[in-house]
């Protein structure tokens, strides 16, 4: 009785199947959960998807380029795999049927279509190609916003020159405001891409790119670096946060003055005077600046507002008491190969009045 025999065989094959099956997915899946157990705060850079998304008008044009490309081609693909499955369903050779089919040479009227048919469409698709990098790479005239981002390992600095402002991995702008971005590098080449917004323009040294650009709506946009750029790239992540020109204007007032915490501003508790003696007195100082204070460095992001910004490291840590202690005493624990050193030195009273310090500088 071979037949039952068979079907064990068969049963256990599946059974087999099924294990190697688990087996992929659970190994493909443990970085996942891997990573689901760190606490990241929360980025998107588009949904559901950028082209079905666009916030500016530069964005529009892109995803009406994309829109126009996937009809034109989907209209192709339709047609060809059309013919392709109706010849061979008709022209098959039937049962019974012998020799070689009938054989054509040339048609004369097919072969103008087949000519004229791609040209016309692959004229639309330049035109609007064109039409749309023209559109994007002109600067609207009147009133424009300067906007310097620079690109650092590992993280992104804004500098708004008409308006006195550095700031680092969150970026605010007016909504209605022609911007002007000039994207620059202070090292590698980095890749600064808001996929709602913009398209993606490398940040080169000693090169000024530029991207234009409008945001009609309020709202928050992610994005990040884009060009493969050392160990930490993946954490070089930023937040553009698109406001009223009113709200615009009064954060830009805000972020150019010193933060309420430092000496020069209203009020300091007993732990933040700590924090901030522990701040100035260590080499901090060397790399970070804080508006109101005699630190002035430049190496770092600027810290004069770190307490109102979305994160710590460019995406890579949430922004609270117990991760800025831990980023301070090891920033390599959220950031592998970070710019910054440690301070294991530091005593934990330091670390708690340095990082209360820092949090208080809203
Ligand atoms: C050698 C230069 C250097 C020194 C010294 C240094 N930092 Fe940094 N720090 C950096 C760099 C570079 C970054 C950006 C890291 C990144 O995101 O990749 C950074 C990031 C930070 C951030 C996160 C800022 C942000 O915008 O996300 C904080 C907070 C910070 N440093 C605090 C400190 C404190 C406090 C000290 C002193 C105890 C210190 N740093 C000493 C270079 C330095
Ligand atoms: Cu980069």
């Amino acid at each position: 009785m071979p037949f039952p025999q068979r079907k064990s065989v068969r049963r256990a094959g599946i059974r087999r199947s099924a294990f190697v099956l688990a087996a992929i997915s659970v190994a493909l899946l443990s970085p996942v959960t891997v990573f689901a157990k760190t606490n990241r705060p929360n980025w998107n850079p588009g949904p559901p998807w950028a082209p079905l998304a666009p916030g500016s008008g530069e964005m529009l044009e892109i995803s009406n380029l994309f829109w126009i490309m996937l009809v034109l081609s989907g209209i192709v693909f339709a047609i060809v795999s059309g013919v392709l499955i109706a010849s061979a369903v008709r022209y098959s050779a039937r049962r019974g049927q012998e020799g070689e089919p009938r054989q054509v040479f040339g048609n004369r009227a097919v072969e103008i279509a087949w000519t004229v048919v791609p040209t016309v469409i692959l004229l639309v698709a330049f035109i609007a190609t064109t039409k749309a990098i023209h559109d994007i790479n002109t600067p609207s005239g009147g009133n424009i916003l300067n906007i310097n981002v620079i690109g650092h390992q590992w993280w992104w600095e804004f500098q708004y020159p008409s308006l006195n402002v550095v700031t680092a991995d969150e970026l605010h702008l007016p909504t209605g405001q022609n911007v002007h971005f000039h994207i620059t590098s202070a090292d590698v080449i980095h890749s600064f891409w808001t996929p709602q917004l913009q398209r993606q323009v490398d940040a080169n040294p000693r090169q000024d790119n530029a991207v234009f650009l409008k945001v009609d709506q309020p709202g928050v946009y992610d994005g990040a670096c884009y060009e493969y750029c050392g160990e930490a790239h993946a954490w070089m992540k930023y937040r553009v946060i698109v406001q009223s020109p009113a709200a615009f204007q009064a954060w830009a007032k805000h972020d150019r003055s010193p933060a309420t915490g430092t000496a020069k501003g209203s009020h300091q508790s007993a732990l933040v005077a700590t924090g901030e003696k522990v701040f100035l007195n260590n080499t901090c100082v060397n790399c970070h600046a804080i508006t109101g204070t005699s630190a002035g460095g430049a190496v770092g992001p600027n810290l004069t507002h770190l307490g109102s910004r979305w994160t710590i490291g460019a995406g890579a840590a949430p922004l609270d008491q117990q991760d800025l202690e831990r980023w301070i005493a090891d920033p390599t624990t959220f950031k592998p190969g970070v710019l910054m050193p440690q301070y294991p030195f530091l005593s934990h009273q330091d670390l708690h009045a340095l990082a209360a310090y820092l949090l208080s500088l809203k």
